[in-house]
């Protein structure tokens, strides 16, 4: 496939770039990072790229839903590439690690709820990657660890700190002082991950998540994600009041009275995000 930059529009907004594409279809964007020689793994070029594509998601408020993953069917993105960091001085490498871990914040932090579809390595900032989206899909041939200790190195895009969310202290040391490289279904029975599919069956495991997300009331949605994620920023009783808050927003909502009046009536409810 040609990789100039392009836009078009109607009736997909498609955004190739070099190591990042995107392809927006109605609510749903879709991101690939594309360097199958190197498994997908992190350049400053990706960097660059992905962190233009976000711009362009967090920009369009009809997208709803945001699917990350890698190109092919062996590695969502094996890590930072290892070659060019290699070469990075201090300085450098502060620069580097600075606008990955800015990136992960945005991509945390968007009002769309983001899928990591897992098809293959998940390892060092792939998983760091992963981790900063709100579900994780994955096939049964991924492979994920936070490795860098055994390249002299420490996770640096918030890997020590948003694994150590899903999983706690003691199992996030065991991991990545060990630099552990999980199994899928081994990763699934630590939470790391939500789902493991048959390779063949990840495009239609994720499809079904996208569905059963675009049915939810919007409004609701980002507003529980958002909660959810102050639960790890704050202390217990500035969460509860956030979440109180939250959900009193919702009521001034008309999804609100629809999903409650379609369940009165036994019927489907019909969101419209207002
Ligand atoms: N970087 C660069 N190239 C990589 C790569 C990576 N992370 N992973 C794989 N490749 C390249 C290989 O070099 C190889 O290239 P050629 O030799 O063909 O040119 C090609 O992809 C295919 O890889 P393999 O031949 O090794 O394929 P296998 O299936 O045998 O093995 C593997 C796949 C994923 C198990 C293996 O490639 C591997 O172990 N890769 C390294 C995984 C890893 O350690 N990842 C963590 C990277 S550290 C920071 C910011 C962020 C980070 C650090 C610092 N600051 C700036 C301070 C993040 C760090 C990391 O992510």
């Amino acid at each position: 496939m040609q990789k100039d930059r392009f836009f078009f529009i109607n009736p997909e907004l498609v955004y190739y770039m070099e190591t990042v594409n995107l392809i927006t279809e109605d609510a749903v964007a879709k991101v690939t990072i594309s360097r199958p020689k190197a498994l997908n793994a992190i350049n400053s070029q990706v960097l660059d790229e992905l962190s233009q594509i976000i711009g362009q998601i967090e920009s369009d408020p009809n997208v709803r839903v945001v699917v990350i993953t890698g190109d092919g069917d062996k590695s969502f993105v094996a890590g930072a590439d290892i070659a060019e960091m290699s070469k990075l001085t201090p300085l450098e490498a502060r620069n580097f690690l600075t606008r990955g871990q800015r990136l992960l914040d945005r991509i945390e932090n968007l009002n769309a709820i983001t899928v990591a579809r897992v098809n293959g390595y998940a390892l060092g900032g792939g998983l760091e990657l992963a981790l900063a989206c709100d579900i994780r899909i994955a096939s049964e041939n991924a492979l994920v660890g936070l490795p860098e200790v055994s390249l002299g190195l420490i996770p640096s895009f918030g890997g020590t700190q948003r694994l150590t969310r899903v999983v706690g202290s003691s199992v996030s040391k065991y991991l990545i002082l060990l630099g552990k490289r999980l199994k899928a279904s081994e990763a699934l029975n630590y939470g790391i991950l939500n789902e493991v599919v048959p390779i063949g069956e990840l495009d239609s495991a994720v499809d079904k998540v996208i569905d059963t997300l675009l049915n939810m009331a919007p409004v609701a949605l980002t507003a529980a994600k958002n909660a959810i994620y102050m639960a790890s920023q704050t202390d217990m009783y500035s969460g509860q009041e956030l979440e109180v808050n939250y959900a009193s927003m919702c009521f001034s909502t008309d999804d609100l009275r629809e999903g409650m009046n379609a369940f009165l009536e036994k019927r489907k409810a019909k969101f419209t995000g207002k």
